[in-house]
């Protein structure tokens, strides 16, 4: 059993209130509106096929930018919502800020946590409750084309902390094993796992919740790393308490206004081989041992909507291993050095590679706020550090960098045998990994000799239209 634990008290002065005054977002019902308004979603009444159909029609509408609602699935009995946050605009649409902010308005939240809320009377969540669990109910998509079955992605994860009882919030794929049984991939350095390895040593199950279709600053703060109740930083997202719910079956609080829960418990003692699924770098993960779930219960609102993402998309590349990251790198790395102009975690390096942009660094401080870069979250493998003329943005201009202003037998540095995670093709099963700091400054002595080439900048077209106007004259 999980131990309740008086919540922490917070200087309320503290609380951060500010920036959500306008935003009319408080569950995924009101955020698919705010996406309709925003010309963000592309919705379906076709039939689409949830087996590789579905992931592969995803795919196509998050490289258009937007969120994809299937109001046809084939065999199912409620619309499924995909790619919900897959891009910069729609968090900025979640949080109610301009996408430059995310970055602000995320460290921001954790400075300033709000807790939950037990809600009085029924909750939405509660409408309907199915004790004969059979998961073949739900429209979980087989997303990739060489995913080992159906994998419900997309719903937040919530744990109970054993020791502390603080509430965890994270993202756990789950892969259908049968009915009521689910197969979970728990990687190192989660707290999820922590807390599972706590009771398992006691042998005990532990008990969890999945819920599917929420409020979507739950699915930024299931996202983060953070070491409070992570209830607290969906309330600060918000600007306003988390309501929830009691579980049916544990002591957990569940989002009231969820679409679906699943209620179960993590099995102790028992591992059986989980994958292959497309993973966030890139790359299908292998099949591995892994602990299994059972379900016993589903809750439910009466027309429920569900939600997936597919594996390696965009919302999983941005949500799991970029934006939400970045607050620290930013607050570890400039915080070392006052020099540090700009951090970045490019989505498309799966959160593996810090970019960094300093200006005139002083000896030895390139490699302070690497080794800063590295700390700031266990997946970073590689970080490089630019000059602030290097645009971090620019991949080009990140490999112009590395290709003139590096000298390898020196500006590199290796520390072998570092903790990472163990998905990364170059790590072991226990997440062992080399790291890597490459300093693609321009050396200190030469600073005065070499200077990027820059031309003024023309406006080309007002020159071109006085051409053809000469022309046709
Ligand atoms: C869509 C999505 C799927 C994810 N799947 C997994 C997973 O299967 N296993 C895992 O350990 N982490 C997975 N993650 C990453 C964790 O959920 C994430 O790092 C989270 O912060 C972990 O929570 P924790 O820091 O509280 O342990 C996923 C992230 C996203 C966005
Ligand atoms: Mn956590």
């Amino acid at each position: 059993m999980i131990a309740q634990q008086p919540l922490p008290q917070r200087d309320a002065s503290k609380q951060y209130s500010g920036h959500m005054a306008s935003n009319s977002v408080d569950d995924l019902r009101s955020f698919i509106e705010v996406l309709r308004q925003a010309h963000a979603i592309h919705e379906f009444t076709t039939e689409i096929d949830p087996v590789h159909e579905l992931g592969a029609v995803l795919r196509a509408c998050e490289q258009e930018g937007k969120a994809a609602l299937f109001h046809n699935v084939k065999g199912a009995h409620m619309p499924v919502l995909g790619s919900a946050l897959g891009s910069h605009e729609r968090i900025g649409l979640a949080i109610g800020c301009d996408r430059e902010k995310i970055s602000n308005v995320l460290e921001a939240a954790t400075e300033a946590p709000i807790p939950f809320r037990e809600i009085d009377g029924p909750a939405p969540c509660q409408e309907v409750v199915t004790d004969n669990v059979d998961l073949a109910t739900l429209p979980i998509p087989v997303h990739a084309p060489k995913d080992g079955g159906a994998f419900l992605n997309a719903g937040v994860v919530i744990g109970r902390d054993p020791v502390s009882g603080r509430h965890n919030l994270s993202y756990v794929r789950m892969q259908v094993k049968g009915a009521d049984r689910v197969g979970i991939n728990l990687n190192t350095w989660r707290h999820l796992r922590e807390f599972f390895e706590t009771a398992e040593a006691n042998g005990c199950n532990l008990p969890f919740c999945v819920a599917i279709g929420v409020d979507p600053v739950l699915m930024i703060a299931a996202a983060f790393r953070y070491d409070g109740d992570e209830y607290e930083i969906a309330g600060a997202l918000r600007g306003k308490p988390t309501p929830v719910v009691r579980a049916r079956t544990c002591d957990i609080m569940v989002p009231a206004t969820a679409e679906i829960v699943l209620e179960g418990e993590i099995l102790a003692g028992g591992r059986e081989d989980e994958g292959p699924m497309a993973e966030y770098t890139g790359h299908y993960s292998g099949i591995h041992p892994q602990p299994v779930g059972r379900i016993s219960t589903i809750t439910r609102r009466c027309r429920p909507i569900f939600q997936t993402t597919a594996g390696a998309s965009f919302e999983h590349l941005l949500l799991g291993t970029a934006v939400t990251r970045e607050p620290k790198l930013k607050r570890l790395t400039m915080s070392t050095s006052p020099r540090v102009r700009d951090a970045y975690l490019p989505p498309y390096a799966s959160g593996f590679l810090a970019l960094i942009a300093m200006d005139n660094p002083r000896p030895g401080e390139v490699r302070a706020v690497g080794l800063a870069a590295l700390t700031s979250h266990v997946n970073i493998n590689t970080v490089i550090i630019v000059d602030s003329d290097v645009d971090i943005f620019n991949p080009t201009e990140v490999f112009w960098a590395m290709s003139t202003r590096v000298r390898w037998d020196r500006d590199q540095v290796v520390i072998p045998r570092t903790l990472g995670n163990e998905l990364h093709p170059s790590a072991d099963r226990t997440g062992e990994i080399s790291k890597s700091i490459i300093d693609a400054t321009l050396d200190q002595t030469l600073r005065n000799s070499y200077s990027k080439i820059v031309y003024p900048k023309v406006d080309l077209a007002k020159l071109l239209a006085a051409e053809s106007s000469k022309k046709t004259s």
